[in-house]
């Protein structure tokens, strides 16, 4: 499927090109040290006879083990661990009426992206499958400069003042004294800390549903999080909020699965973007954007700068204006994914601020995280974070500076060097900032507009499936019952209470406590100081119900099953028809078939033919795979007793998989949870290559998960 990647648009190919004069290419060449010295020698260093004692003189050895003793950077504070991907992004629309950003304006430029996606809260070797928010950040390399888009798969946040980042994170990390536990938020701190901050429990009802467990990178959302402004050339504004839209819909795991994969394979979602990328299965998400115009900032139940609030699709309909295909991995993680550097502050003409106070504390962070992560001033220089536009100004000097300024003059306004470079007008495309008007006394305070910590906590709820609050249920009961401290655990409930007491009534069951009564929660935001705080309050929102905040009801959801992992159940004597038909019409889909049998190499088919094995029972599992066929033949005689299909079987059944056997495949389901029952997402057939129950098999998978078999809480 290689020959599906295609050839960058021009843009791409500059990024490509600027890139490539990095990239080293060591096919046919000799060894050198980093001064490029011909190495004659590299398995020995050099020493007073055979036997003998370390020579000081050796150059060589000291200077490659210098540089491996300073391989390792600072990895980042939060989001560590990322996955990264090159790509480009396509607009379908000029969108000139809102803003001049050209890359938002000019339908025929393809403009290079760079994506990182990451968990927060583990470190850079912790699993992919943590409880967690994934960050999405995208830096758009455009023809006016570098804009990063650094957000997250979660439209809200913690927290409403930056004020707060540093509790939060030590908070959710693990706990100084011990550092336990790793990537998980389900430990005394983080809810010490959360019970005592009400404006998370909208974000607690995201983090403790399914989102923060994706099936794969490629089938999240992206958002914004904060209110941005758009800026067109007349310098008007309009509030803008961006999502981002999978092409494969937005699917999860569940979190049984999620303990299990990130024992089987913690790098899944990290392997899963690479391969696709690598096979030409290209990912793409749609850029949506919700507009608002200046005139109606203060016209909804919530503030908009409120970054624990989002707009309600129902109120402001998504539109969509372009797309991002993601089409080449990285060559080097380091060097790209490690080493790429995101700010929201690198904005483009077009494209400006709202005064979301984490939004404004967010703007000093990111630079200044850099200088300690990556050690100078001159990280723009390194090959990933470069932009493609011209880049000139009297910025000199710092670790590790690679421009060669020429000529005296290092400084503005200058004579001698011709007033070069020059301040750009507006009209020739200089930055000029949205001319808000501020007139407002110096305060530490914050709006009493940002006090209802809870009605879209419930509105989010209310929006979910029975499966989906089952989730949410046991997701809570389980970090809760990580926490040790009772007092802890009751005061979250009660904030639950607030949101839902039904929710609040569920939990406590699962944790053998009583919802207490109602405790005024604090609002520490609220007030300049603890004496004066203010409880939170709960206003009715006009919206009840929002399709687009469930996974399941979501409206975008397609059918697709592209790309989907089925592992074929095998063992020598399995019919090759039968493997064949189910396999060929599953990857006309698009779906990827892997063989799995008691060994690698091969088996023999019945009709004596030689089948290729992908994996053995022993790597595979059920976890790893999306859904399982078990094809007709003597296989079926093998497979009836062994545990691992057995195992592999009952999780399939237990974690709401669809499953398919044909012919005396059907014998092997008898000792296992996965009666025959098509109305229970076990499909059985014994005419063996029949068509008809391969689509129905595959419209199935189409439909993610049978969630009618899990029990209700
Ligand atoms: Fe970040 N955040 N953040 N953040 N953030 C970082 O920057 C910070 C916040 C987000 O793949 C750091 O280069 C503060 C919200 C992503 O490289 C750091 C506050 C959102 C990434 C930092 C926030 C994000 C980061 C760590 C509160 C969603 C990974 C390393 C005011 C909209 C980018 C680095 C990548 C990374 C600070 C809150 C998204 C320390 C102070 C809200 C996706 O600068």
């Amino acid at each position: 499927m290689k020959d599906k990647k295609t050839n960058n648009s021009d843009g791409a190919n500059a990024k490509q090109t600027d890139l490539e004069r990095n990239r080293s290419n060591a096919d046919g060449q000799f060894m050198t040290t980093d001064q490029g010295l011909k190495i004659n020698d590299d398995n020995n260093q050099l020493k007073a006879g055979e036997r003998g004692s370390a020579l000081l003189e050796d150059f060589i050895l000291r200077e490659k083990i210098t540089h491996f003793d300073h391989e390792r950077i600072p990895e980042r504070i939060v989001h560590a661990r990322g996955s990264g991907a090159h790509g480009y992004f396509e607009l379908y629309k000029p969108m000139g009426e809102f803003t001049k950003a050209k890359f938002l304006n000019d339908t025929s430029v393809k403009t290079p992206i760079f994506i990182r996606i990451s968990t927060v809260a583990g470190s850079r070797g912790s699993t992919d499958l943590a409880r967690d928010v994934r960050g999405f950040a995208i830096k758009f390399y455009t023809q006016e400069g570098n804009y990063d888009l650094v957000g997250n798969n979660m439209p809200v946040f913690f927290i409403q003042d930056a004020m707060k980042f540093p509790d939060l994170v030590h908070a959710v990390k693990g706990e100084p004294h011990n550092e336990i536990p790793q990537a998980a938020s389900a430990h005394d701190t983080f809810w010490d800390f959360i019970s005592l901050m009400p404006e998370s429990m909208h974000m607690i009802m995201w983090t403790m549903s399914d989102r923060a467990i994706p099936r794969s990178l490629r089938m999240m959302e992206g958002f914004g999080v904060h209110t941005f402004r758009f800026i067109n050339d007349k310098n008007e504004s309009h509030f803008v909020k961006f999502h981002w839209k999978p092409k494969l819909g937005t699917h999860a795991v569940v979190w049984d699965e999620a303990q299990k994969i990130s024992g089987k394979n913690s790098d899944f979602h990290k392997l899963d973007l690479w391969e696709a990328i690598d096979k030409g299965d290209f990912p793409e998400w749609e850029l949506g954007v919700q507009i608002i115009p200046e005139a109606d900032e203060h016209k909804f139940d919530f503030d908009l700068l409120d970054p624990t609030k989002l707009v309600p699709e129902e109120l402001v309909p998504v539109t969509i204006i372009g797309k991002m295909v993601l089409d080449r991995n990285p060559d080097n993680f380091f060097a790209e994914t490690e080493q790429i550097a995101f700010h929201p502050g690198h904005v483009v003409p077009g494209i400006d601020f709202s005064n979301d106070p984490l939004l404004q504390g967010r703007l000093f962070s990111y630079t200044d995280t850099q200088l300690s992560r990556l050690g100078s001033p001159n990280f723009h220089e390194i090959p990933i974070n470069r932009t493609i536009a011209p880049m000139h100004n009297h910025q000199r000097d710092g670790h590790m500076r690679q421009e060669i300024n020429p000529g005296r003059v290092s400084y503005h306004p200058n004579s001698l060097g011709g007033g070069c470079p020059f301040q750009a007008k507006a009209s020739e495309g200089g930055f000029t900032s949205y001319d808000e008007r501020i007139d407002a006394r110096k305060v530490r305070a914050r709006s009493t507009s940002f006090a209802d910590h809870f009605s879209q906590a419930t509105l989010f709820y209310n929006s979910q499936t029975d499966v989906e609050k089952n989730h949410i249920i046991k997701a809570l009961r389980f970090e809760l019952g990580k926490v040790e401290t009772v007092a802890i655990r009751k005061r979250t409930l009660g904030l639950l209470d607030q949101v839902d007491p039904t929710l609040a009534k569920k939990v406590a069951e699962g944790l053998g406590l009583e919802v207490p009564q109602p405790e005024k929660p604090m609002n520490h935001g609220v007030g300049a100081d603890a004496d004066d705080a203010q409880e939170p309050i709960k206003k009715t929102q006009k919206i009840k119900n929002s399709d687009a905040l469930s996974m399941v009801k979501n409206p975008t959801l397609t059918d697709t099953i592209a790309t989907r992992q089925i592992a074929f159940l095998c063992a020598a004597g399995v019919t090759g028809k039968s493997v064949d038909t189910m396999k060929k019409a599953l990857e006309d889909a698009g779906a990827m078939v892997k063989i799995v049998a008691p060994h690698l190499g091969s088996i023999k088919t019945a009709e004596g033919k030689d089948l290729a094995v992908d994996q053995s029972y022993m790597i595979a599992a059920s976890v790893l795979f999306d859904g399982v066929f078990i094809p007709d033949g003597e296989n079926a005689a093998a497979l009836k007793d062994m545990d691992e299909v057995k195992e592999f079987i009952n999780d399939s059944f237990k974690h709401c998989k669809f499953i398919a056997a044909e012919g005396t495949g059907v014998d092997v389901l008898k000792n296992t949870d996965a009666k025959p029952d098509a109305d229970a997402g076990v499909l059985t057939n014994q005419n063996v290559g029949d068509q008809k129950f391969v689509k129905n098999y595959i419209a199935k998978l189409g439909t993610h998960r049978f969630w009618e078999r899990e029990k209700a809480v």
